[in-house]
């Protein structure tokens, strides 16, 4: 039976009406080895078994013994009673607050089904009872993403689809990657895939005999068979490096005054930046060079072979997921105006590439089956990554992309298909922040950490255990993702139970259009069947879909270039910015005064970075990457992600350098830690990191020694207990996780035991 996940499509072998293992999808060229840990998570004893109240919040009510959260037992109660409970906080909390006072941004990847899109029905329920607080934007690009739709007009230059991996296959001849194409992260992509293309595509651009550089702190961010160059700045340096790249060229003649005049808008006041005139420094290779920690004759080598070749850069997500994270890409985008080759074949650049699957496939214009999103009436939201400052500071004003907002006073949040306590940066923080609402309630069909420290948790079904369809912009493949098992323990859909809970407010029908869930899926395939008609595809009618298990559109042969049309006409194909050009310098941003995003590129030093004072204290830049072996927090428990583990704990990776200064080998557990707090993890010496840089990659299941305390040791590794909260800057106000210095030591002593695995204790009534 097909199915499918954020990490590619699969076959459920199901015996005797257990799945015992998920096969790869037959089309898929180069399937995930996620897929493996499938059947682990299925059955694990942390699924949720049954609606469970917190014994503190049963006995005392809303907003009794908060900071029993995170340590409190928990009571299995029915789903009449679980739903009645939250009726009626709901009630009680929009009568003393209004609907703003519900949180329900619910950020998260949920599951890869198109209908059964947490999220989405959560807030479609409370969109019909008046409304909630929501978030918007991302944890993956916030400040690219925001930064991009204000210089470029369209968010498209960060998400894709961008030049085409075959354009540069068959034109370019250097490839520049700002933290590489690490093949483990193109796993994923949000729908999932029914064929993996990225490693495929770089084996064909490395045959053609494309060059590949590599700027990044890990030399393996790039497959070893692209023979990249390795180049290894200092973590949150690139923005330094770029501008030293584009002095060079301009310096040396080397740019494009053509294209800078004709698609640029603000190129002088830029100029006037990087040769110093204000503030008499000039952006030279010499000036980076000491910001970096490279050779000043290194960067001028890689400026020239880049004017004098059709390259192509690539900048992933990762460097914009920092304090002023939106400088790396606006000085990209100024780096790649300078060069003059945006919009030619193989040339510009392009973001996110080695970030997901799909971002610079062949594109197809087919529409996607979604479910509507429904309509919240109340505006009132937070950008997504400040969830600790709207609960520590309401009634606070901030600034974000030009508007002046409120942080509204929240009394009770309600998440559906996300875990802030895998996915937030400075995790002591938020669960100090987390104490402030009277009610929190979560569904996921795991006990994660966010479950651990609701007070109601209800247990939903997993993508096996019902029908969806699974589908994604970013690739041809439309899937039939059929329920393979029975329902595991007391198990519901999501939109079953807002379906109920609705019921309690009268507004059923309006929740669920009077569609049962398979009606739901016919229905969204149906309306997404039409569009494509429109478009000139020729879809089977569902049951035929259904039947055959997935749809196959065609791909397009020919090769995308981002702004072809805009270089052939930028009259006829303005942007969508106020100049209608490429805004190097952008008077709107400007205008806004933000002295921690001003309007062009700049240079700031990062709040924490190796060439800070606070590295004296703390001498080691951390990078939480995305991990190899789950998607985030998902799956942590399968065997993939187990095998992965070194006694027990999330893996760190460490230079041989600074493993020797420190005492520590291979295998052994370190402490690390800041004044924000302290993890174990398990050590891997290695020499494909930079000195003065660890690894440990996001998703280790939060576990604290002493649960629910604030400062507590995690005797698992989650790096989020170690990373920087601070929003990237006024402009955005995205998260800022990968500015964070921590020090390592051997840890010495018996360590605690694991206990993330484990079901939190329930007490019987
Ligand atoms: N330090 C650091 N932190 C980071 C990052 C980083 O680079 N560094 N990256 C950030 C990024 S880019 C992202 S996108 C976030 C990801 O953060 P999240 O998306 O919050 O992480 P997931 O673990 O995917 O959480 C999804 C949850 O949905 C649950 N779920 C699955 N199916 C269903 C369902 O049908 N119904 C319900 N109710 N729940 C379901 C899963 O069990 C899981 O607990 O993390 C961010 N955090
Ligand atoms: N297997 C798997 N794949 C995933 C995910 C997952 O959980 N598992 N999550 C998905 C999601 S939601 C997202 S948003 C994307 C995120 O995609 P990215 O944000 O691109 O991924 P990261 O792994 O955080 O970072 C990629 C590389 O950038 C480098 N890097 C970090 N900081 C710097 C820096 O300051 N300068 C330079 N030059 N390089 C730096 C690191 O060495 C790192 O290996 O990944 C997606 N892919
Ligand atoms: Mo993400």
């Amino acid at each position: 039976m097909l199915n499918s996940s954020h990490w590619g499509a699969f076959e459920a072998v199901v015996v005797e009406g257990r799945m015992i293992a998920a096969r790869p999808f037959v089309k898929d060229p180069d399937p995930s080895p996620i897929l493996r840990s499938i059947p682990d998570g299925l059955y694990h004893p942390t699924r949720v078994a049954q609606p469970a109240v917190r014994v503190g919040w049963l006995e005392g009510g809303p907003g009794a013994t908060r900071e029993g959260r995170g340590a409190d037992r928990y009571v299995s109660v029915s789903w009449e009673h679980a739903l009645d409970l939250i009726a009626n906080e709901i009630k009680r909390v929009i009568c003393e607050r209004a609907n703003q006072g519900i949180f329900a941004g619910s950020y998260g990847w949920g599951s890869a089904g198109r209908f059964h899109h947490a999220r989405t029905h959560l807030q479609r329920f409370l969109g019909g009872i008046g409304g909630f607080t929501g978030s918007c934007d991302t944890y993956s690009n916030a400040a690219g993403a925001v930064l991009v739709k204000n210089i470029l007009g369209t968010a498209r230059a960060m998400n894709g689809p961008g030049t085409s991996w075959k354009s540069i296959a068959d034109h370019a001849n250097l490839v520049v990657m700002f933290g590489g194409v690490p093949i483990r992260n193109t796993q994923v992509t949000p729908g999932g895939m029914g064929e993996h293309t990225t490693r495929n595509w770089l084996k064909r651009a490395a045959a053609a005999g494309v060059e590949f550089c590599n700027i990044s702190p890990m030399r393996d961010d790039t497959p070893s068979f692209l023979k990249a160059e390795w180049i290894a700045p200092r973590p949150n340096s690139d923005t330094a490096l770029m501008l030293a790249l584009t002095h060079t060229l301009i310096t040396e003649g080397l740019h494009d005054a053509d294209f800078l005049g004709r698609y640029c808008t603000g190129f002088s006041e830029f100029r006037d930046y990087l040769l110093g005139k204000a503030d008499g420094v000039a952006k030279s290779a010499d000036w980076a060079a000491g910001l970096c920690d490279l050779a000043a004759h290194k960067i001028r080598e890689l400026a020239r072979r880049m004017a004098g070749s059709r390259t192509f850069l690539i900048v992933n997500w990762s460097l914009q997921r920092s304090d002023h994270g939106e400088q790396p890409i606006w000085a990209a985008i100024a780096l790649a105006a300078t060069l003059g080759q945006m919009g030619l074949p193989g040339g510009g650049l392009g973001f996110g590439y080695g970030s997901m699957e799909g971002v610079a496939g062949l594109p197809h214009d087919a529409p996607l089956p979604t479910l509507p999103p429904g309509r919240n009436p109340i505006r009132s939201y937070i950008p997504v990554a400040r969830i600790a400052d709207l609960l520590l500071r309401p009634g606070e004003p901030f600034q974000y992309n030009g508007e002046n907002l409120i942080y509204p006073d929240i009394d009770l949040i309600y998440w559906c298909g996300g875990n802030p306590f895998h996915h937030h940066q400075d995790l002591n923080r938020l669960i100090h922040a987390w104490r402030r609402p009277s009610t929190i309630i979560v569904h996921d069909p795991w006990w994660t950490a966010t479950a651990r420290h609701a007070d109601i948790v209800l247990p939903s079904t997993t993508t096996l255990e019902r029908d969806d369809i699974g589908a994604s912009a970013r690739d041809r493949f439309i899937v039939a993702m059929k329920r393979a098992v029975p329902r595991i323990g007391g198990a519901r859909d999501d939109f079953e139970i807002f379906g109920e809970l609705a019921a309690r407010f009268g507004t059923r029908d309006l929740f669920s259009e009077g569609r049962s869930a398979s009606e739901w899926v016919r229905h969204i395939y149906e309306v997404a069947r039409d569009l494509a008609e429109r478009r000139g595809f020729s879809w089977p009618d569902f049951d035929e879909f259904w039947e055959r298990g997935y749809l196959e559109n065609q791909g397009s042969s020919k090769a995308q270039v981002f702004f072809e049309e805009f270089r052939k006409d930028p009259d006829r194909h303005r942007l969508n910015t106020p100049s209608g050009r490429i805004e190097i310098f952008s008077r709107k941003i400007a205008g806004y005064r933000y002295e921690d995003c001003p309007g062009h590129p700049v240079w700031m030093e990062p709040a924490e970075w190796l060439g800070g004072d606070l590295a004296a204290k703390y001498p080691l830049h951390l990078l939480t990457t995305q991990p190899s072996t789950r998607l985030h927090g998902q799956l942590d428990m399968g065997c993939l992600s187990k095998e992965s583990k070194i006694a027990n704990r999330e893996p760190m990776r460490i230079n041989r350098r600074d493993a020797e200064a420190r005492g520590i080998r291979n295998g052994d557990i370190v402490k690390v830690f800041n004044d924000r707090g302290a993890i174990l993890a398990g050590t891997i010496v290695t020499d494909e990191i930079r000195a003065g840089v660890i690894q440990i990659s996001t998703g280790a299941w939060y576990n604290p020694v002493e649960p629910g305390q604030v400062g507590s040791l995690d005797g698992h590794g989650n790096p989020n207990v170690l990373t920087l909260d601070k929003g990237t800057s006024r402009l955005a106000q995205g998260p800022s996780a990968q500015t964070t210095l921590v020090q390592v030591e051997k840890y010495i002593g018996k360590p605690p035991p694991m206990t993330a695995f484990e079901p939190p204790v329930m007490q019987s009534r």
